[in-house]
Order: structure tokens, then sequence, then C-alpha cells
């Protein structure tokens, strides 16, 4: 049997003896050698394949020790705001744990492969005829004034479980690597690697931390423009937060790194989203390629040199948003059952 993450790196999280490990397998994703994106921005690229963890998300990471710590307190109902994948995460760990699960969803803005998810694992859903940043307010609210415990990356634990990401990437490279790229929605995930990181540096257990590259989609770029966005838009249903929660330490890891966090647009993030795919043969959701499109629009500018290497935290997988996926590829052919229409349309010939 699987290791549970929690175990495997118990030392440098809140685990204690009295602490009920709740686990479905979550962590040591692989990481992936990306050679065609390597030769396309001039570097060396290996993408963290997040969308292998149990509910196909990093959410799991932090959600395994939420869960576990609210748990060994005795919290019998556990809530969340989210564009869908910390509530699957959530409805599937507090299933596991036997907990009342409660998620706040923008109405209609959430991927159907999540909300698929979500149900199959039983939560109570409520539609917020509003954004993400709406839902997490009522959330808050919520927390403040009943007896229900908030799952968000606002819960601690949360961001500490995430932490393992960022080891497990230096257990495989003996190093950190030298940029790291990822996606920014809540802020909640560049904050834990870049502790991560850290945490691993004061162990000894590095030398070198990564300079931290972050990616807004440019309709939900609060950060970028150094201001709230009141209604944020992106086919990146992941990433359309106008507000995030752990807004400062995004910016702590970017200045304390020397790293960016920039803005792509939903070309650019599309695009990246179908390289992954047909060309390496990762197929992730939108939000996931956001990194990617990063380093592509850096590379633009000659960001890279020749051994540099990059890690990309693919963070969700492609069936999260089966109707992105179908809406940009191509139709496919009807044809008769016919074996030589068939043939012919292939440009078989006998
Ligand atoms: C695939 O599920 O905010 O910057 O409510 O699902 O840590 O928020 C999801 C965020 C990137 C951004 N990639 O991470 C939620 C939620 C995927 C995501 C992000 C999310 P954060």
């Amino acid at each position: 049997m699987a290791i549970p993450l929690l175990e495997k790196y118990r030392e440098f999280l809140s685990v204690t003896d009295e602490t009920p490990i709740v686990s479905l397998g979550e962590g040591d994703t692989p990481l992936l050698p990306a050679p065609e994106l390597g030769k396309k921005i001039g570097a060396e690229v290996y993408l963290k394949i997040e969308g292998c963890n149990p509910t196909g998300s990093f959410k799991d990471r932090g959600m395994t020790l939420a869960i576990s710590k609210a748990e060994e307190k005795g919290t019998r109902a556990v809530v969340c705001a989210s564009t869908g994948n910390t509530a699957a995460s959530a409805a599937t760990y507090a299933a596991r744990a036997g907990l009342r699960c409660i998620v706040l969803l923008p109405e209609g803005k959430v991927a159907l492969g999540k909300l698929a998810h979500i149900s199959a694992c039983g939560a109570e859903v409520v539609a917020i005829q509003g954004n993400f940043d709406q839902a997490l307010e009522i959330v808050r609210y919520l927390i403040s004034a009943f007896p229900v415990e908030v799952v968000n990356s606002i819960n601690p634990y949360r961001i500490e479980g995430q932490t393992t990401g960022a080891f497990e990437i230096v257990d495989v490279l003996g190093n950190g690597p030298i940029y790291q790229a990822m996606p920014v929605g809540n802020a909640g995930n560049i904050t834990a690697y870049w502790r991560g990181y850290k945490t691993y540096q004061a162990a000894g257990k590095l030398t070198r931390l990564p300079k931290m590259l972050g990616f807004q989609a440019a309709g939900a770029a609060p950060i970028v423009q150094g201001k709230p966005v009141p209604n944020p838009e992106t086919v990146a249903s992941a990433i359309r937060i106008g507000h995030p929660a752990s807004w400062e330490t995004a910016v702590q890891a970017r200045d304390e790194s020397g790293g960016i966090i920039d803005a792509v647009t939903d070309e650019e993030i599309l695009a990246a989203y179908q390289l992954l795919g047909s060309v390496e043969g990762v197929f992730c959701e939108p939000a996931s390629a956001a990194g990617v499109a990063g380093i592509l629009k850096l590379a633009q500018e000659d960001f890279f040199r020749p051994g540099d290497i990059v890690v990309c935290i693919i963070t969700g997988h492609g069936l999260k948003d089966p109707d992105t996926a179908i809406a940009t590829s191509s139709t496919p052919t009807a044809l008769t059952a016919d074996r030589q229409a068939v043939a012919d349309h292939l440009g078989f010939s006998p």
C-alpha cells in the first residue's frame, strides 16, 4: 500500500500521533521531462503532473491535511468556496472521513468534470449567483458564525500540505529548479511552493531556491494590475478569481525569489493547452496551461538560457473540463459504416 503523503513528509507537517490520517493515495506525482517544450523555450523543462492526484488536482495535497486535522479536532462539517477543484477535493476527503461537506460555487462557472465529481461524493452544493470572491466572503461569514470548518486555503493546513509538491520536486532533481512556473488564482499554491522550498532549504535539503514565475489570466489578473478585479473573466475557470486570499504571500514569493507574476491571454492559455496535449501527451485543464503559456511568452524575449531547469506545475487533469476540450477540437468526420469510404478518407490506397 502506498505510504500516505502525510506520513512521508511527517517531520515537516503538523501531523501528530493524535492525527487520524485521511488519505486517498495523494502525492508522489510524476515529474515528466517535456523535451519538445524545452526545445521551444531553449531550456530543460519538466512538468509536475498534479492531475495524477486522486481527485485530479493539486488540491488533494492540502486537503488530506486539512481534513485530517478537522477530524482530529472533532469537526462535523466543512465548507469551502470554489471554482471547482477545491470543492471536488473537499467533497472526496470529507466523504472518506464521514464529514458533512458544503460547497459554494459560482453559478454556471464551474467545469463539468468538477461538478460531476462533487455530486458523486455527496457534497451539498450551493450555486451562488456571483463569482468566487463573493462566495468566499460568504464562507468567511459562515465560519465566523457557525460550527463549520473552512477548507479553503485560508485554512493554514491547506497551504502546509501543499508544500509537499516542492519537496517532491527537490527529492527528484536533487536541488531546486532554476525557475518554477505555475498558474495563480487564489494564490495559495504559489505561497505553498515557496514555503516548501524554504522549508527544505532550512533543513539542508537544497542549496538553490528557484525563481517563482506565476501567471494569471489576463481577464483575472489582480496581482499584475495591483488592484482587485470586480468581474474576473477567463476561459480558465479555475483561476477566475479577482481578489486572491493569499495576495500578499504571493507577492512575497515573487519578490523574495526574484521572480515574476505576469498575465497571459485566453488565446495564449488555449494555445499552450493544445500544445501540451498534442505534442507532450499531457492533457490538462485550461488553468493548468497558464504556467506553460507564461514560459512560452517569456521565451519570446529570450528569457531562458540553455541549461536552465524550468519546472511547470500542471495543476489539474484535462477531464475536469470536457467542454473546453471539445470546443477547441476539430469536429469528427462522419462517414457511413463502409470500409472503403473510411480507407479513402484516411488516404490509404490498396
Ligand atoms: C487547476 O478550486 O481556487 O492560486 O477553488 O483549480 O492556489 O488558487 C482553484 C485554483 C490553478 C490556482 N490550477 O491555484 C478552487 C481554486 C487549477 C486550479 C489554480 C486552481 P491557487
